[in-house]
C-alpha cells in the first residue's frame, strides 16, 4: 500500500487514528467536505462524496481506501440519501474504476443495534438496524459484498462500536473501541492477504461486550485495551444520564429509542 485514502479524515475518528497511521503508508490522501491541514506524508484533496467525478479524481492512484466519510449518526433521510448511499455507491463505484484493490468501510453496531442485550452475536447475525444511519450502513456493507464477488476488490468492514479514548457510559463499556485496537483492525483490512470481504466488530478487549469477535481474532487482531479498566466512571456517568426503558433493552441504546412507536414486546 504505498497511498491510502481516508475519507472523512477530519472527522472524530480520522482525527484519532491519522497520527498512528503516520509513517506506517508512504503516503495517506485525506478527504473531507471540510477543510483540512495535512502533516507530513499526507495530502489533502477536498471533495464531496455524491459527486462522482471528484470521488472518481480522489480515487487515482489510490491502493487502498479507509472509507469514514458519512453522516455518522442518526439523521433525516436527505442527508443519508446524499452522504451515505450515493456517496458510498461513488466511493465503491470509482474506487472499481481506478483499480483500488482494498476498501476498509467503517460500518456500525447501529446495523445491529435491535439485538437484544442478553443475546451475544457475531459477525453472520442478520442486520437489525436501529435508525436510518443503521440502514444506510446496512446497504454499504452490502455494497462491499457485491463489489467483492462481482469485481475482486478486499473489502473488511469494521462495525464499529464507539471509538474514543475511554468508554463514555455504561453502554459503551459494551461497545467501546481504542484508536489503536481500532487502527490495528484498519490495518487488518489492508494488509491481510486473505480477505475477500469480512465483518468484524470494531471493538476492544471488552469484559462486557455483546459480540463475538472470533472473526477478527482469525484474522490475528489481538485488542490491547480493555474497558473494564474504566468501569468505575462510566457507570458514575450512567447517573447523568436520564432513564432509557427502550433502549437499554438494546444493543444500539439510545438510536433504538429514537421515533419509536413499536412493540418492544415483538422484538426478540
Ligand atoms: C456510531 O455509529 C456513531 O458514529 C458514534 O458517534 C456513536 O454514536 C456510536 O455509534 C455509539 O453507538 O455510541
Amino acid at each position: 500500500m504505498k497511498r491510502v485514502l481516508i475519507t472523512g479524515a477530519a472527522g472524530g475518528i480520522g482525527r484519532g487514528i491519522r497520527p498512528l497511521l503516520r509513517g506506517v503508508y508512504p503516503t495517506l490522501r485525506l478527504s473531507d467536505i471540510v477543510e483540512l491541514q495535512p502533516g507530513q506524508g499526507e495530502e489533502f484533496a477536498r471533495a464531496d462524496l455524491a459527486d462522482m467525478a471528484a470521488v472518481e479524481r480522489l480515487c487515482e492512484g489510490v491502493d487502498g481506501i479507509v472509507h469514514l466519510g458519512a453522516s455518522s449518526v442518526e439523521d433525516a433521510w436527505e442527508p443519508i440519501l446524499q452522504n451515505n448511499i450515493i456517496g458510498g455507491y461513488n466511493l465503491f463505484e470509482a474506487a472499481r474504476r481506478q483499480g483500488v484493490q482494498r476498501i476498509v468501510f467503517a460500518t456500525t453496531n447501529h446495523v445491529v443495534g435491535f439485538y437484544r442485550r442478553q443475546r451475544t452475536i457475531d459477525h453472520t447475525a442478520m442486520p437489525r438496524p436501529d435508525s436510518r444511519y443503521g440502514v444506510s450502513k446496512a446497504y454499504g456493507e452490502a455494497l462491499g459484498r457485491f463489489y467483492a464477488d462481482k469485481y475482486g476488490l478486499r473489502v473488511l468492514n469494521i462495525r464499529i462500536g464507539n471509538f474514543g479514548d475511554k468508554p463514555l457510559d455504561r453502554r459503551r463499556l459494551s461497545i467501546w473501541v481504542s484508536p489503536r485496537d481500532l487502527v490495528q483492525l484498519i490495518r487488518i483490512g489492508l494488509e491481510h492477504p486473505e480477505i475477500h470481504f469480512e465483518i468484524v466488530y470494531g471493538a476492544s478487549d471488552n469484559l462486557r461486550s455483546w459480540w463475538d469477535n472470533a472473526n477478527a481474532h482469525r484474522l490475528g487482531y489481538r485488542p490491547q485495551d480493555q474497558s473494564e479498566e474504566f468501569a468505575k466512571e462510566a457507570t458514575e456517568a450512567d447517573t447523568r444520564i436520564p432513564p432509557d426503558p427502550i433502549g437499554e433493552q438494546f444493543h444500539g441504546g439510545p438510536f433504538c429509542t429514537m421515533e419509536f412507536a413499536g412493540d418492544v414486546s415483538r422484538i426478540k
